[in-house]
């Protein structure tokens, strides 16, 4: 009797360490801004996904989509500071800390998304440094479709941009509006309906399928194809909780995210295309710029990169040059 109440223990004591194992968990949470619908939310969860199945459960990372956990432009920071350990962010946003972080926003430099993946190739070495001495490891970027002009009348050239209330989301976009003499207010694309539907917003760049995603075409009438440039989200985790993981988790989580990066470039390309048909369907017209708007946008263009270039030093040459070399 005596030897099964021994026995009995000896099981229990197994259990409990089995389930004590299987506890060694680590919990991550990953900020994201945008609603679980867009294709950089779907990519991103599918990357959560393929982590828990290459780790067996033992890395958890939980997405919070839509703003829900923290703003766009707290994002970065929460990763930082370790508040989240995995962020997703819109690169362009926070040019104001380093020019290295604006040069996907630069009015066409690039003319499509190879292009635009050959200037992430240019940037990814300066990126990689600066994120790191922020306390993060760059996970994966991924582009937004090419980015066009919506605007409730229509418009011929920059002049009818002119006391434009003009949408901006980065110092670039900021300036081209300045430039136009444009009224610029920075709305977050998860504030963007209520603002379009409280008439703050007449006039902004963004993608087409920040368009279909905001439904646009219910509040403005006007897409322009310009194609002025192609930026990024770039995903990033805190060093401090990557480096806490054992090395095998560590590849799983750098595995899963080259796919995601490669899934999400592809998924970008497809998007465009259906986001453009999305528009049309509700009712938008979508138009090719007019020879003098592209007169206008491209003489803009040239001002914001040459401000660009004098604020981005030797670094910011040098990132230009490599990228104009691999063209
Ligand atoms: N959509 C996001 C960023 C770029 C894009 O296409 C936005 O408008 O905020």
């Amino acid at each position: 009797m005596k030897r099964r109440i021994l026995c009995a223990t000896a099981a229990l004591a197994a259990t409990v360490g089995f389930a004590g194992s299987a506890l060694a968990q680590t919990k991550w949470d990953f900020a994201t801004a945008y609603p679980a619908f867009n294709f950089h939310s779907k990519n991103n969860e599918q990357f959560v996904k393929d982590v828990d199945a290459a780790t067996q459960g033992k890395l958890k990372i939980t997405p919070h989509f839509g703003a829900s956990l923290f703003k766009m432009p707290e994002i970065k920071r929460a990763v930082q500071t370790g508040n989240a350990q995995m962020g997703e962010f819109f690169l362009v946003s926070f040019q104001n800390e380093s020019q290295i972080f604006g040069v996907d926003g630069l009015p066409f430099l690039v003319g499509s998304y190879d292009e635009a993946f050959k200037l992430y190739q240019a940037q990814k070495p300066a990126l990689q440094k600066l994120l790191d001495k922020q306390g993060q490891v760059l996970l994966y970027s991924v582009a937004w479709p090419p980015q066009g002009i919506y605007t409730k009348k229509p418009i011929q050239s920059a002049a009818d941009l002119k006391g434009m209330k003009w949408r901006v989301y980065s110092p670039t976009t900021a300036r081209i509006g300045e430039l136009v003499g444009a009224q610029p207010a920075t709305i977050q694309e998860a504030e963007l309906s209520q603002a379009l539907a409280t008439g703050v917003v007449e006039g902004l760049i963004t993608s087409s399928a920040t368009g279909a995603d905001n439904k646009l075409f219910e509040h403005l009438k006007h897409y322009y194809n310009v194609q002025a440039w192609i930026p990024k989200n770039a995903v990033t985790v805190s060093k401090k909780a990557f480096n806490a993981l054992p090395k095998a988790e560590q590849d799983a989580v750098l595995k899963a995210a080259a796919a995601a990066e490669e899934r999400g470039w592809k998924e970008s390309r497809e998007v465009d295309a259906r986001s453009i048909a999305t528009l049309k369907a509700g009712g938008m017209s979508v138009e090719e710029p007019s020879a003098q708007l592209k007169a206008d946008l491209a003489k803009v263009g040239d001002v914001v990169i040459k401000e660009w270039t004098e604020k981005a030093g030797a670094e910011g040459k040098a990132m230009l040059d490599a990228y104009k070399a691999s063209k």
